[in-house]
């Protein structure tokens, strides 16, 4: 369902619980996000709700003003920045005749399939496409299956059509899970073999600069760019960060608001490298107005991937574009957070000595671990 060059509208909302200046940034995201995908935004609109309507999201008031600026752009496409249901989007549908309706979801999971290297992420993208597409399979999807399946008949989608359909789909997500598992695995046992050297996992919002900074410090030469998700595959280096010491760091997938249940569980396996970190390095973008929101995504996913006894280590990066007082109230608020730019290398050094203090940590408790584990061996032999 590739988007690209289509010209297209995008529909925020702002409601009692989202403020009009939120519904504005996330709009903005929305924005970015469309021009990954590289569609061609048009016009943006934003309404105020009391309460969602239930057929349709919008008003029809709304919809009509949309549905004008579609034709006086000669646009094909709208998408919204609330996720909307099957039937939502078939009811949109039917308002908007020929026009394409998609929600954020439908968007970012648009670039996911652009931009997934591996057959890991491939094989991620479409579990998370198909559980997508499941419940909103009322016709106009059903080519996707029929895609994957080489033409389960061509006729229209009658209710059994979509039953077959259904099936189809459950089967095939079954059998990528199944494949995932295995993959899942393999990264369990090289997680197990290299459990003598310090891990640290990169985590952090969408384009923040994780990749940057991991290149900065390991010499990679990691894809980075201004845009959303630039890195979709974990990217693993060695770092020797003194002369006895080694530490191997992981880059990771970026997070972004409002991800769906279904997208956190692809993310969950993209990030399973983080799983078996030693230590955390959470990557903020001091330079963004929302970054605490950032913070607050960030921290709702991992608390469902890591330990939460795992160490943590927090860099604001980009702080080379504040001026000297805003970074100074930062430095108030936030003493722990070291500050760094990862572009202009700004703050590295101190970065590296808390890396070393944690990897110094880590060598310690495993050396007093392996003395344990002798002792108690031996005294086994004794008795
Ligand atoms: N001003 C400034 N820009 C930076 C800095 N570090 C990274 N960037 C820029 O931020 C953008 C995103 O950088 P990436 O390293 O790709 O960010 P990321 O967090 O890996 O992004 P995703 O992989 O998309 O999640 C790029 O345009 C970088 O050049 C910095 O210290 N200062
Ligand atoms: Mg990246």
């Amino acid at each position: 369902m590739g988007i690209s060059l289509e010209k297209t509208i995008l529909v925020g909302i702002a409601t009692s619980k989202i403020k009009l200046w939120q519904a504005e940034e996330h709009l903005q995201e929305l924005f970015r996000l469309a021009e990954t995908a590289k569609a061609e935004v048009v016009q943006t609109f934003i309404q105020r709700l009391v309460a969602f309507n239930p057929a349709t999201l919008i008003g029809d008031g709304k919809l009509l003003e949309i549905k004008e600026a579609l034709e006086a752009h000669e646009a094909k496409m709208v998408i919204f920045d609330e996720e909307l249901s099957g039937s939502q989007i078939k009811n949109l549908e039917n308002k908007l005749p020929g026009i394409k309706v998609l929600d954020r979801t439908g968007l970012i999971l648009d670039i996911f399939a652009k931009q997934a290297q591996t057959s890991e992420s491939r094989l991620m993208v479409e579990v998370a496409q198909l559980e997508y597409f499941m419940p909103r399979l009322t016709g106009r999807w059903t080519h996707l299956c029929r895609q994957h399946n080489g033409g389960i008949g061509t006729k229209g989608p009658g209710e059994t059509k979509l039953e077959t359909d259904r099936r189809f789909i459950r089967k095939r997500i079954q059998f990528l899970n199944n494949k995932l598992k295995q993959i899942e695995s393999i990264r369990q046992r090289q997680a197990e073999n290299r459990s003598d050297v310090f891990h640290v996992g990169i985590v952090g919002y969408t384009n923040v600069g994780k990749s940057t900074l991991m290149n900065r410090l390991t010499k990679a030469d990691i894809y980075t760019e201004n845009k959303l998700f630039a890195t979709l595959d974990s990217t693993t280096r060695k770092l020797y960060i003194d002369h006895e010491h080694e530490v191997i760091l992981s880059d990771t997938v970026g997070f972004i608001r409002k991800l769906p249940h279904h997208l956190i569980e692809t993310f969950k396996s993209t990030l399973g490298v983080v799983a078996y970190a030693d230590c955390i390095l959470e990557v903020i973008d001091a330079s963004a107005s929302d970054f605490s929101e950032h913070l607050e995504v960030t921290q709702n996913v991992l608390e469902q991937i890591i330990d939460p006894k795992t160490p943590k280590i927090h860099v604001f990066n980009k702080v080379e574009v504040l001026e000297a007082p805003i970074r100074q109230q930062l430095l108030q608020k936030f003493p722990h957070i070291i500050q760094i730019s990862a572009k202009e290398n700004i703050g590295l050094e101190i970065l590296k000595k808390q890396i070393q203090k944690e990897t110094k940590k880590f060598y310690k408790k495993r050396k007093n671990q392996e003395k344990k584990a002798h002792k108690s061996s031996k005294s086994w032999v004794s008795t």
